[in-house]
């Protein structure tokens, strides 16, 4: 009979064999279609060379194989012997070189003149008016009255020497990015439990967990070569999904958990309980590694499975065996994304998915953890080094010896060197309304789409003396309202490294010249230093490569550590390197996890258990706005405000044309709209006109609106995390009644295509 482990290498060498032949038959398709019956490519697309780099879509991180004719790109394939997606990719992987080349393209500078419109000006004229901008306001309002918005979608070395020129060469104090909209609640969460904003876990884990827990998460989507890897694992795990929505990912689980929006806290707290009552903990991890442990047991004996019952929607029952599920685990794993993120009391849902991991010992050990997934390309990069929130690399701004550490790894003056935090987002928002802030440089974002509550966010943007937007295309609904419009290169016209979810440093190359003028953000960075008059101080900042070895610089001896990382140039070969990846004696295996030895960063080596009551949803729905509006992900083949992902005739082929909203049949028969026909959801604060899609995998009472079309963020409320200021997208009270004639959208009118 074959044990486990012959099984399992039975099963390593067939999926060893299928990548192989999968690799084999993808390079003899991209040099040969004829052979495969798809007409012969011109002789110019005929591939004479491959060079390998990671995907600039999400966090996954996946390899990508780039296929170049004259060292120009000509196609793309997943890297079969990539460890992250081991050949795989999901369709925005396959069509990332195609979204390069698009008409929109910002190919030169746009500065709007004194009469309001914009006209086509040389660098040179773009750089000068900006510097004498900004450098106007600052005079008459100080320094900290210019501020910047960026983003998790340029490379590290971009963000880091945008972080260090603003602040330390132009003198801003407030920079904040899109990682707020996305990721805060996440830092926050592992910071005051680990001591480090450190997600521990290795993609690894999702082939040998026997019980995966995903929380407010739809990978088979967001995540869909993750997804995979789910798929992979031999062990039959239990899947339990902890969503309101019967999403793809809960129709492929074990138990589905369709709690009511926001009731994730009490649901966890719940668990916790009925894992003590089941004694299923692991008392001397706790007693070795924790902190806080005692005070927790007493604090969830209020939460019986009959008051989780009341909160959550779910039977005593359910809960009870979603308990029994976790404690027959010898491998249990905590996954959650935005459900809880985005969230008004985030930061403690996601602690509470911390404190299940530790007191059952589910951590450090294969298959196990309290993983945060992250979502965009270099999310991981940004909560390192975008010297934002936290000063480079994850250290403090208020602490001088952090400070003087900074000032002198990169020689630079010490009272250069920022003492005061930045302001959060919202923050920044309500500084330009209150005219602290009125000059601002938005970077790799599009906020007048993807920020909470868009007609008060544009009312504020509009009260600025200046913005400058740097983007890839000149038609978002950000780059329009431009006053200067920087055209950038994107992921695939230049170069640097990305950090994925499971902090796998990956490299990215210039494998296509960008259009026009456009340039690269670490160029445009370069020329605001000039222009400004800094310049000096980011000498030796001369190329992403230096400011790699720059990064290691700041990173040694600190948790994300990656001085071990000698040659930037090899990280593709490596299957790139997760950190921390220290000089001396690196552990040099493909997948690691954080905490196997059971320490913490904290001082004392202890994780914490953090709690509190949960608080009551900001906007419960009433008589006059019944149901409860959740907002997300629509398709594998849309990315966020579609600026790319609308470009490629294959992936908007992938989801549905127009804009919907999934109704319950029974609310939808109860408000006569009929399947397909166009409707109008409204809030206190807005509306959006969208088609019906009738599905049952919606609760009734509830609605889900996918983020990609403009108006979903009309409706939103703008309520935030009280730690983490991140905003709570998935939750307010909406209404919705069929649409009238004059109200429908045109066949082409939706505010998506740009
Ligand atoms: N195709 C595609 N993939 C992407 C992206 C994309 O735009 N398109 N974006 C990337 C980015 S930046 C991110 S952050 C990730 C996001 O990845 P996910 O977080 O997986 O995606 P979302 O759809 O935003 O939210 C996940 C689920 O949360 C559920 N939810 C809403 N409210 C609650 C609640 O109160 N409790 C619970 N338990 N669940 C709730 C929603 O029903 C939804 O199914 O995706 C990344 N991947
Ligand atoms: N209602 C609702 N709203 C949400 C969410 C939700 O779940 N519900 N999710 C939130 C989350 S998690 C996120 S991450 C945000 C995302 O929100 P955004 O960051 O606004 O979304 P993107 O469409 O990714 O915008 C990235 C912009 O950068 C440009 N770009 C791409 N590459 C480059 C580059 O290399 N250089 C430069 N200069 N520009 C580049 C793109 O053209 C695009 O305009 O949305 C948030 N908004
Ligand atoms: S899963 Fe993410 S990283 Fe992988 S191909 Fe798709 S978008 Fe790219
Ligand atoms: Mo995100």
């Amino acid at each position: 009979m074959k044990t486990e482990s012959d099984r399992n290498t039975l099963i390593e060498r067939f999926a060893r064999f299928l990548r192989a032949r999968n690799g084999r038959l993808t390079r003899e398709l991209l040099r040969e279609p004829g052979r495969f019956g798809l007409g012969q490519l011109p002789a110019a697309k005929v591939p004479d060379a491959t060079t390998e780099m990671v995907c600039g879509f999400c966090s996954t991180g996946c390899g990508m194989t780039v296929h170049l004719r004259g060292g120009q790109a000509v196609n793309i394939s997943p890297t079969t012997d990539y460890p992250v997606n081991q050949g795989t990719a999901c369709p925005k992987g396959w069509e990332a070189l195609t979204v390069l080349d698009a008409p929109d393209r910002s190919t030169v500078p746009l500065l709007r003149g004194t009469d309001g419109r914009r006209r086509q000006v040389e660098w040179g004229e773009a750089m000068t008016t900006m510097a004498s901008r900004f450098r106007s306001i600052q005079a008459a309002h100080g320094p900290q009255s210019v501020a910047f918005l960026s983003t998790g979608q340029i490379t590290t070395e971009e963000m880091a020497l945008l972080g260090a020129v603003a602040k330390f060469g132009m003198g801003m104090v407030h920079g904040d990015g899109n990682t707020r909209q996305c990721m805060a609640t996440a830092v926050v969460a592992y910071k005051n439990a680990f001591g480090f904003d450190a997600p521990p876990f290795t993609y690894q884990d999702l082939e040998e967990s026997d019980c995966i827990v995903l929380i407010g998460a739809n990978p088979c989507i967001a995540h869909p070569v993750l997804w995979e890897r789910v798929t992979r694992n031999p062990h039959s795990p239990e899947i339990l999904v902890i969503d309101p929505r019967m999403t793809e990912t809960a129709m492929a689980a074990t138990l589905h958990l369709s709690v009511r929006p926001k009731s994730d806290l009490t649901l966890l707290y719940g668990l916790a309980h009925e894992l003590l009552k089941q004694n299923a903990i692991d008392g001397a991890f706790i007693e070795e590694h924790t902190r806080g442990f005692d005070e927790f047991a007493a604090f969830v004996q209020q939460f019986d499975a009959d008051r989780v019952a009341d909160a959550t929607g779910l039977s005593a029952q359910t809960v009870r065996d979603a308990a029994l599920r976790i404690a027959r685990a010898r491998r249990a794993s905590f996954w959650w994304t935005m459900g809880v993120n985005q969230s008004h009391q985030g930061v403690k849902t996601a602690q509470a998915a911390i404190n299940l991991a530790l007191m059952t010992g589910n951590i450090g050990r294969p298959g196990t953890g309290a993983n945060s997934i992250t979502g965009q390309c270099n999310a991981m990069g940004s909560r390192l080094f975008s010297n934002t929130t936290n000063l480079l690399g994850g250290r403090d701004f208020t602490n001088p010896a952090d400070r003087a550490e900074v000032a002198a790894l990169l020689g630079i003056p010490y009272e250069r060197i920022t003492a005061q935090p930045s302001w959060s987002y919202d923050r920044i928002l309500d500084g330009v309304r209150s005219g602290e802030i009125r000059g601002l440089w938005i970077i790799a974002t599009n906020p007048a789409h993807s920020w909470i509550d868009q007609n008060s966010f544009r009312e504020t943007l509009a009260k600025l003396d200046f913005l400058v937007v740097q983007d890839m295309y000149h038609s978002t609904e950000t780059a329009v309202l431009a006053d200067l419009l920087l055209p950038a290169a994107g992921w695939g016209e230049k170069e640097g490294t990305f950090i994925n979810s499971e902090r796998r440093v990956g490299l990215i190359k210039k494998v296509s010249r960008a259009p026009g003028l456009a340039l690269s953000d670490f160029h445009i960075f370069k020329l605001a230093a000039a222009y400004y008059g800094c310049g000096a101080l980011f000498e030796e900042w001369d190329s992403p490569e230096s400011v790699f070895q720059i990064l290691k610089r700041l990173s040694a001896g600190r948790p994300c550590d990656i001085t071990g990382i000698a040659d930037y140039r090899a990280l593709d070969q490596a299957g790139g390197v997760q950190w921390p990846y220290p000089s001396e004696n690196p552990d040099l295996s493909q997948e690691r996890r954080l905490f196997a030895d059971g320490r913490f960063y904290h001082s004392d080596g202890r994780a914490r258990f953090l709690f509190e009551q949960p608080k009551d949803l900001p906007e419960p729905a009433s008589t006059s706005y019944p149901f409860q509006l959740l907002t997300g992900r629509g398709s594998a083949a849309q990315w966020h405000t579609q600026t790319r992902t609308a470009k490629s005739d294959v992936l908007r082929k992938l989801h549905p044309r127009d804009p919907y909203v999934e109704i319950h049949p029974v609310d939808a028969k109860a408000l006569g709209l009929t399947p397909g026909g166009w409707v109008v959801v409204e809030s206190r604060r807005g509306s959006a006109v969208v088609r019906a899609f009738v599905t049952p995998t919606i609760p009734t009472g509830q609605i889900f609106l996918p983020m990609h079309d403009g108006s979903t963020n009309l409706l939103t409320l703008a309520v935030f995390d009280p730690e983490s200021r991140q905003p709570a997208y998935k939750a307010c009270a909406v209404r919705i009644r069929a649409a009238r004639g004059e109200e429908v959208r045109g066949n082409d009118n939706t505010s998506t295509s740009h």
